[in-house]
């Protein structure tokens, strides 16, 4: 039983102590001492330097070596750069790492909730960690479509908060989605699409024109079924797939507060960019029954927190469609 005046300062108290953690810990995160090779696989930290957004360590963001690449997906590549919505995205998230406030309120609760909940809920609950992956004119490019192209149906899986399905979104009729986090379905209803059960968008009575799997590969149990679905859910002929991995690919399946290794490992070959894009092409989607039609080289953007400005992973965005479809093949 403690006083209550007592129980106010054990409180600021403990406040003050927090508070002075985490600015030792930024302190530490941003000076020379944290160099763990997990982290900086997991996360490339690019702080950059006053207003200046775009400078040339970002273009590094896009650059693809076309000779390594093998000579089937040498011709299919397409050169993006950072473009205006980019440049926005990464302001946007440098003014928000530096709400204090925020950012601290934020920081406590995830280190209560990380335990138990996974990180992507607790973002999803606190509105926090967009995600940029292409703007409108750098999707209309790989899909080859004009700003007018109107379709009757998108299907986003594992959209998230809903912020990339957007960009993909004003091109579509009717815009579905699919996600095993609470949070993030909320974020999802309030933008009004329609939301669908893991199980259920296969078995709806209709297909899509195009169904996106941003980032979702690496993020699922068994990506060959997953893909398997999708082939027979598009419509036949027209039907495009979108499909973002993180290179290299690792798979991790996130349960609750838990990392786990999927029930199917997916293996890519390859060291480079370059050689995993060929690999999974090559080996991947065709054993699948897919064939590259566009594939680009993207920054992965992630919104910031106190430690930094916004994070970044390499992606790799292909346009893919059912082969033995369409032009030359016949089945
Ligand atoms: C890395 S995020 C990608 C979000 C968004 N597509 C993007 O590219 O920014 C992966 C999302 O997929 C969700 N997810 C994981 N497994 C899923 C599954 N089997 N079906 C649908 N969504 C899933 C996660 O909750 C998470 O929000
Ligand atoms: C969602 O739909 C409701 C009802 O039709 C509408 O009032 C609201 O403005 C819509 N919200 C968005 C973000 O489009
Ligand atoms: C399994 C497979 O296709 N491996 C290939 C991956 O890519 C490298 C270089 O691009 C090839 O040498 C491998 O044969």
């Amino acid at each position: 039983m403690c006083h209550p005046q007592l129980r106010t300062v054990i409180f600021v108290a403990w406040g003050l102590c927090y508070f002075a953690c985490l600015l030792s810990v930024r302190r530490m995160w941003s000076g020379k001492y944290v160099r763990s090779p997990l982290v900086r696989s997991l996360f490339v930290n690019m702080v950059t330097e006053g207003e200046e957004v775009v400078s040339a360590e970002n273009q590094e963001w896009y650059r693809c070596c076309p000779d390594l690449l093998g000579e089937s997906v040498r011709a299919l590549f397409i050169q993006s750069h950072l473009d205006s919505d980019t440049g926005a995205f990464l302001q946007r998230s440098k003014e928000k790492s530096s709400w204090l406030f925020t950012q601290l309120y934020h920081s406590l609760v995830s280190t209560v909730l990380s335990p138990m909940v996974s990180r992507t809920s607790i973002n999803g609950f606190l509105g926090r960690g967009a995600m940029f992956v292409f703007s409108t004119n750098q999707f209309q490019q790989l899909l080859r479509i004009e700003p007018d192209w109107r379709a009757e149906r998108l299907l986003d899986l594992g959209a998230g908060d809903g912020g990339v399905t957007e960009v993909m979104g004003v091109h579509f009729r009717q815009v579905y989605a699919t996600e095993v986090s609470v949070p993030m379905r909320w974020h999802l209803q309030r933008r009004n699409y329609t939301i669908l059960g893991i199980d259920e968008w296969q078995h709806t009575g209709f297909q899509y024109d195009v169904i996106s799997c941003l980032n979702l590969l690496d993020r699922c149990d068994d990506p060959l079924h997953l893909l398997r679905d999708i082939r027979r859910s598009l419509v036949p002929k027209t039907g495009r797939l979108v499909l973002a991995a993180v290179l290299p690919f690792q798979p991790w399946v996130e349960i609750g507060g838990r990392w786990e290794r999927p029930k199917t490992h997916l293996k890519v070959a390859g060291k480079t960019w370059e050689e995993q894009v060929t690999n999974m092409s090559n080996d991947v989607f065709r054993k699948v029954g897919f064939q590259v039609e566009a594939v680009t080289r993207l920054p992965y953007l992630c919104e910031g927190d106190m430690y930094n400005d916004y994070y970044v992973l390499d992606d790799a965005v292909f346009v893919l469609k059912a082969s033995g479809e369409g032009d030359d093949s016949s089945q």
